[in-house]
């Protein structure tokens, strides 16, 4: 249900249900989860590409597990999100490693928050984001009604929340919810680019930088400042900052090796 393939120090991870327009069973869920958590460990990966085969990225929780008609009373989602979706969650929050998403097709439901939940999000500019939630009467989730304020402020955040209306890539951009859109043609070769990059760079630092925007909007200066310098500390300490400085010196390409 997850294809995955390393190369370049890109963990190349691509949502493999296409039938299904790559919507979460339990047996995919485990399966991301089993690869971000070998993205931490392995030294070999130093960032992660993240994108759905055919022509979706991902449409959320794959209702045909959630009939109602033949279930027994009121299922407890909160327990299906504390199982399956917020340890995803939480893992590529707390990865050091760049995860980049590239939105291949429509992103609906927990699909949508799950590529916003990436630090570079690339879209396909056909490609659409649907909180899909308020269709079927539940609220957003995998980090949406956290991620979406803080990416487009309350106004938009309620107006994609509670109208469940599709937002096309462009229109993503603008309004600064992802990265980029591209070209349909364009989205894989761009993405992989931008991932190969960042593999290819300091990736301690990279690691910290992430930590440190993360933090941003739940610090005062004061603690960001002290947060910072702890950070700078032990960036100044890697083999790749002495190496970016002496590539510099030197002026030639620094070739980092992620220590
Ligand atoms: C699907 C799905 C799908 C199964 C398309 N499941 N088959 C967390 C906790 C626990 C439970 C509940 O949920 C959550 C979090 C969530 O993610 S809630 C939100 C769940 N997702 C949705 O509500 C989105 C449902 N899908 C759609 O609205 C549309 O399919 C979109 C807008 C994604 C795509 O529309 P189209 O391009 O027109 O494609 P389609 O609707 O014709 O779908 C193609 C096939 O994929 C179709 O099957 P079929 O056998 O008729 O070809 C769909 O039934 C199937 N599919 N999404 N989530």
């Amino acid at each position: 249900t997850v294809l995955a393939r390393l190369g370049d120090g890109v963990l190349r991870l691509t949502l493999n249900r296409p039938d299904k327009l790559n919507s979460f069973n339990e047996e995919m869920h485990l399966a991301l989860r089993a690869q971000i958590e070998r993205a931490g460990r392995d030294p070999q990966v130093r960032a992660i590409l993240l994108t759905g085969a055919g022509r979706a990225f991902c449409a959320g929780q794959d209702l045909g597990d959630r009939d109602p008609r033949k279930g027994t009373g009121a299922p407890d989602l909160g327990h299906t999100l504390e199982t399956f979706y917020n340890p995803t969650l939480r893992l590529i929050r707390a990865l050091e490693k760049p995860v980049v998403c590239a939105v291949n097709g429509v992103a609906a439901g927990a699909g949508a928050n799950i590529a916003l939940a990436c630090d570079i999000v690339l879209a396909a500019k056909s490609a659409k984001f649907i909180q899909a939630f308020a269709k079927i009467g539940l609220v957003p989730d995998a980090g949406g009604s956290w991620s979406l304020p803080r990416l487009v402020g309350e106004a938009r955040a309620k107006g994609l929340a509670l109208l469940a209306e599709p937002l096309m890539a462009g229109q993503a951009e603008d309004w600064g919810l992802i990265w980029k859109a591209v070209e349909d043609a364009e989205l894989m070769n761009e993405a992989t680019r931008i991932a190969t990059r960042l593999a290819g760079g300091p990736t301690l630092g990279l690691g910290l930088t992430k930590r440190l925007i993360q933090s941003a909007a739940g610090q005062d200066l004061d603690q960001q400042l002290d947060q910072e310098r702890d950070c700078q500390r032990a960036a100044g300490q890697s083999a790749d900052y002495a190496e970016g400085v002496t590539a510099f010196l030197e002026k030639r390409a620094p070739a980092f090796r992620g220590l």
